[in-house]
C-alpha cells in the first residue's frame, strides 16, 4: 500500500493550488489566502495518511474496469476528502483534549500565532470537503452518496466526541463501562476512519449494497476499536520524550481505566477514583503505578493478540460474492497492525 503514497502526494498539490485558486477568485486577500494555505499545507498531510491510503488502495483493488487516469486521481481526491475532515477533528480535538503535541509537533493551535484561529480553520477544512466534492464530483453518478456519506460521517464523529467529553466529566469513573466505551469508539474513529474510505470506494464503482455495507461495518468497528485501544495505550505507556499524552488527566473512559476498574481490588479503585481526573503530577503517577501494578501493559498484548484472531476470522469469513474481497481487509489491517509505537 505504500508505494501509492506517491501518487497521492502528487494529487494533494493540485488540491492545494485548487483552494488557493478558489479563495483568490472570491477576491480575498493575500494574507487570508496564505494563512488558508499554510493550514492546508501543513496539518493535512503531516499523518500516516492511513485512511487516504486505504481509500486508493480499496479504490484500486475493487476496480470493476481498467483502471484509467482519471480513476485514480478521483481515487486519490477522495481519499484526501477523508484526511481533510480528519485534520478538521483533530485540530479540535486537541483543543477539547487540551493536548500540546501531535505528530512530534505543536498542536496546531499552540502555536502562538495560530491560537484560537485554530477554530476557525478546522471549520474551513471541513467545508472544504464539501468545495471539493462539488468540484471534482457533481457529474458523478455517487455524487448524492458521496455528499450524504461525509454529511453523516461528520455528524457520527460529532455524537463520539460528544460522548467522549460527556463521559469524562463523570465524578464517579465506575460510571465508565466497556460498553459505553465501544458505542463512544465506533462513533467518534470507526465510522470516519474505516467505514467511510471502504463505503465511499463501492459507491465510486457502484458497487453498494446493504449486504456488502453491513460487512464493512462489521470489520470497520472492530479495527477501530482495536486502533483506538491502541491509541489510548500509548497515551500513557509511550515515551514521554516524543509525545505527552492528557487521557489520565483528562478523565477519559479509555480502554486502560476501564481494565483497571475491572482488575482492581476495593483499595486500588479508591485510589484511581480519588486520583484519576487530576492535573496534579503525584496523583498522574498514582494512577500509573496502579495501571502497572494491574499488569496492564501485559493485558494490552493480550487484548491485541486475541483482537488479531477475531479480526482475521472475520475477514476469512468475508462473502466475496458481495463485491468485496478479503485482501482489501487483510492489507488494510496489516498497516494498522504495523503501525506500532
Ligand atoms: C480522537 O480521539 C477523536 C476524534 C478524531 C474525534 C474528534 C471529533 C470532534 C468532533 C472534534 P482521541 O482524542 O483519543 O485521539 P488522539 O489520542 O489522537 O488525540
Ligand atoms: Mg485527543
Ligand atoms: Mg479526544
Ligand atoms: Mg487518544
Amino acid at each position: 500500500m505504500d508505494s501509492l503514497r506517491t501518487d497521492l502526494k502528487l494529487t494533494f498539490a493540485e488540491l492545494g493550488d485548487e483552494l488557493k485558486k478558489h479563495l483568490s477568485d472570491k477576491g480575498l486577500p493575500t494574507e487570508a489566502i496564505d494563512h488558508s494555505s499554510q493550514c492546508f499545507n501543513t496539518n493535512v498531510s503531516s499523518g500516516k495518511l492511513h485512511r487516504g491510503l486505504a481509500v486508493l488502495y480499496v479504490g484500486r483493488e475493487l476496480r470493476t474496469r481498467p483502471l484509467d487516469h482519471e480513476n485514480i486521481k478521483q481515487l486519490c481526491i477522495l481519499g484526501w476528502l477523508v484526511e481533510i475532515l480528519n485534520t478538521s477533528y483533530l485540530i479540535w480535538d486537541d483543543m477539547m483534549d487540551g493536548s500540546t503535541t501531535r505528530r512530534g509537533q505543536p498542536c496546531w493551535y499552540r502555536q502562538p500565532a495560530i491560537s484560537m484561529l485554530a477554530i476557525n480553520d478546522a471549520c474551513q477544512l471541513k467545508s472544504t470537503v464539501f468545495l471539493f466534492l462539488k468540484k471534482y464530483f457533481y457529474q458523478h453518478q455517487a455524487y448524492n452518496s458521496f455528499v450524504e456519506l461525509f454529511l453523516k460521517a461528520g455528524f457520527q464523529t460529532e455524537l463520539g466526541q460528544l460522548c467522549d467529553l460527556v463521559y469524562c466529566k463523570k465524578q464517579n469513573i465506575d460510571d465508565f463501562s466497556t460498553q459505553k466505551y465501544s458505542t463512544m469508539v465506533e462513533l467518534k474513529s470507526s465510522y470516519y476512519g474505516l467505514y467511510l474510505p471502504f463505503v465511499l470506494v463501492l459507491e465510486y464503482w457502484q458497487l453498494a449494497t446493504p449486504a456488502n455495507t453491513q460487512q464493512v461495518r462489521s470489520l470497520a468497528n472492530a479495527i477501530g476499536e482495536y486502533y483506538q485501544v491502541h491509541d489510548d495505550f500509548i497515551d500513557v505507556f509511550r515515551d514521554p520524550t516524543t509525545e505527552v499524552g492528557t487521557d489520565i488527566q483528562e478523565n477519559k473512559c479509555t480502554w486502560l481505566i476501564n481494565k483497571a476498574l475491572r482488575r482492581g481490588n476495593d483499595e486500588q479503585r479508591q485510589k484511581l477514583q480519588d486520583s484519576y481526573g487530576s492535573n496534579d503530577i503525584g496523583l498522574l503517577k498514582m494512577v500509573k503505578d496502579i495501571f502497572l501494578e494491574l499488569g496492564l501493559e501485559q493485558a494490552y498484548i493480550e487484548y491485541e493478540k486475541s483482537e488479531q484472531e477475531k479480526i482475521e476470522a472475520m475477514i476469512a469469513a468475508i462473502d466475496e460474492g458481495d463485491g468485496l474481497k478479503r485482501e482489501i481487509f487483510t492489507a488494510v489491517f496489516d498497516r494498522y497492525k504495523k503501525d506500532r509505537f
